[in-house]
């Protein structure tokens, strides 16, 4: 007996700690956003329809265990040594896997086509945000407002926002984890990234994918604003930031470990694309990026 409610002890203490899910600390699980919300009901779908074979599994491992151990003096256990086939079996273990699999590539061919990373999230024409991994800091290029903030992004809440990703070194992964999908940042490319806040708030942005020396402290903020504390976040970084000349980002591109965040006014509208220019040719199997 006291052996059971040790058991049950264990059990109360796992299912704890997964309902605990629901608070901020399971980034996955608390989306702020239409992209993270869909992210995170998918997670849900396909681990509900694993479990449905998981728990039959475990209760019929003890059930098993119990009623044909040994010793037991139960007159219906009829030994069967010539036993060799059950239709109701085969009908469980091959119907119910069908079924999952059935679900989950339903499931999944529609999430795949919904939550194309560059689909556009609503009628609204998005803004753009272009983003640039270093080593080991992340710069955003506001185009249209010719600044540029390292380690910083912030813009309206609900409103939507088309990442521009690149990469002016290694391969990098750019992550908002509780608005979804994680990017891959990579030199020479351009990929995009639609995402919408639809709770003001300030959000962990990350790199998932390793990178070297400083990639610790390659961490940003990103803040999901009201329209009009935004238009006052844009005139902060335009009075208090430095120009960015082009010598500047040479600068600023050289390897730097746990980067404060820093404003840049005066950014060159096509620096984004001067970056991925850089780049052009590697495929012809020779690199510009060091001209000779
Ligand atoms: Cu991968």
């Amino acid at each position: 007996m006291k052996l059971r409610c040790r058991h049950w002890a264990a059990l109360i203490a796992v299912l704890a700690l997964f309902l605990s899910g629901c608070s901020d600390n399971y980034v996955l699980m608390s989306p702020k956003g239409p992209v993270g919300e869909n992210i995170r009901n998918t997670i849900l779908l396909t681990t509900g329809a694993m479990l449905l074979v998981v728990i039959p599994t475990m209760i019929m491992t003890v059930v098993f265990a119990r009623k044909y151990r040994h010793g037991v003096d139960d007159d219906k256990i009829v030994y069967h040594p010539d036993w060799d086939h059950s239709s109701k079996i085969e009908w469980f273990a091959w119907g119910i896997p069908i079924l999952i699999i059935a679900v989950l590539a339903t499931a999944t061919y529609i999430t795949t086509h919904s939550m194309d990373p560059r689909q556009p999230l609503s009628d609204e024409k998005p803004m753009k945000i272009q983003v640039v991994a270093l080593n080991w800091k992340w710069l955003f290029i506001y185009p249209e407002e010719q600044i540029a903030v390292v380690n910083e992004v912030a813009f309206p809440v609900n409103k939507p926002v088309e990442f521009l990703i690149t990469s002016d070194s290694t391969m990098n992964s750019f992550f908002i984890p509780q608005l979804g999908s994680q990017l891959y940042a990579m030199s020479g490319m351009e990929n995009r990234l639609n995402l919408m806040a639809d709770e003001v708030g300030e959000y962990r942005g990350i790199s998932s994918n390793y990178s070297g020396y400083g990639f610790a402290g390659m961490k940003f903020k990103a803040l999901a604003m009201p329209e009009g504390e935004y238009e006052a976040w844009l005139n902060k970084v335009r009075a208090e930031g430095t120009p960015l000349t082009d010598s500047g980002y040479e600068q600023l591109a050289e390897d730097s470990r746990n980067n404060p965040v820093t404003y840049y006014n005066d950014v060159n509208p096509l620096l984004f694309k001067n970056i991925i220019d850089k780049y052009v040719g590697v495929e012809d199997g020779y690199t510009s990026h060091h001209s000779d």
